[in-house]
């Protein structure tokens, strides 16, 4: 099944970042349930693989830690594909991702090399997306991009499966690894 790796959000996050949604000139929005932090993501993979990967994520421990955001930011540029929540750096988050890394690798589970830049999508563009939206696009950042969002405890990650459909991604949490 397809999965990943990722952190929920309290709730008046989800809501601050569900205000910003509505203001959104273009691009499909992210359904509230979810947005969330993505550690990893695993593609397809065996029952097997996640079991191994289960139990090695049960062996992480890490202390609770605060996140904050430090803005708004587009993947893709000219031709915007993702607009995100950017998440502050933070080392204990690092710490997290090096060792949710180091699960995926011990439960054999190709790890992406793409560098982490931890964020929470907001909206997608897709295929549509012309210099029209970009340009309504970087208005609405420079009108809404320093807009304060919440910062909030992470106190736990989860193992999700997704599945496509025609009205977009469904997450079913699979197991949760408390912190602390
Ligand atoms: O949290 P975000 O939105 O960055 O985009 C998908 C989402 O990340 C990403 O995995 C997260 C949970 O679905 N994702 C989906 N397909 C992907 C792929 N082929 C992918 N990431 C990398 N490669």
């Amino acid at each position: 099944m397809r999965a990943f790796i990722a952190i929920d959000l309290p709730e008046e996050v989800t809501a601050a970042l569900v205000r910003l949604q509505s203001l959104l000139p273009a691009g499909r929005p992210v359904a509230e349930e979810n947005l969330h932090l993505t550690l990893a993501f695993l593609g397809d993979q065996s029952e097997a693989v996640l079991a191994a990967l289960h139990f090695e994520l049960e062996t992480i421990r890490v202390q609770p830690f605060a996140l904050g955001f430090s803005g708004l930011g587009v993947f893709g540029g000219d031709r915007p594909r993702i607009l995100f929540a950017d998440v502050g750096t933070e080392p204990a988050l690092a710490d997290l991702h090096r060792r949710v890394t180091g699960a995926l690798h011990r439960a054999g589970v190709a790890v992406q090399r793409a560098r982490f830049h931890p964020h929470v999508t907001l909206a997608r563009f897709g295929s549509r997306a012309t210099p029209g939206t970009a340009a309504r696009l970087h208005r609405f950042l420079s009108d809404h991009g320093d807009t304060p969002l919440p910062s909030f405890p992470v106190t736990g990650f989860g193992l999700y499966e997704s599945t496509l459909h025609p009205s977009g991604a469904r997450y079913n949490l699979l197991a949760r690894y408390p912190l602390g």
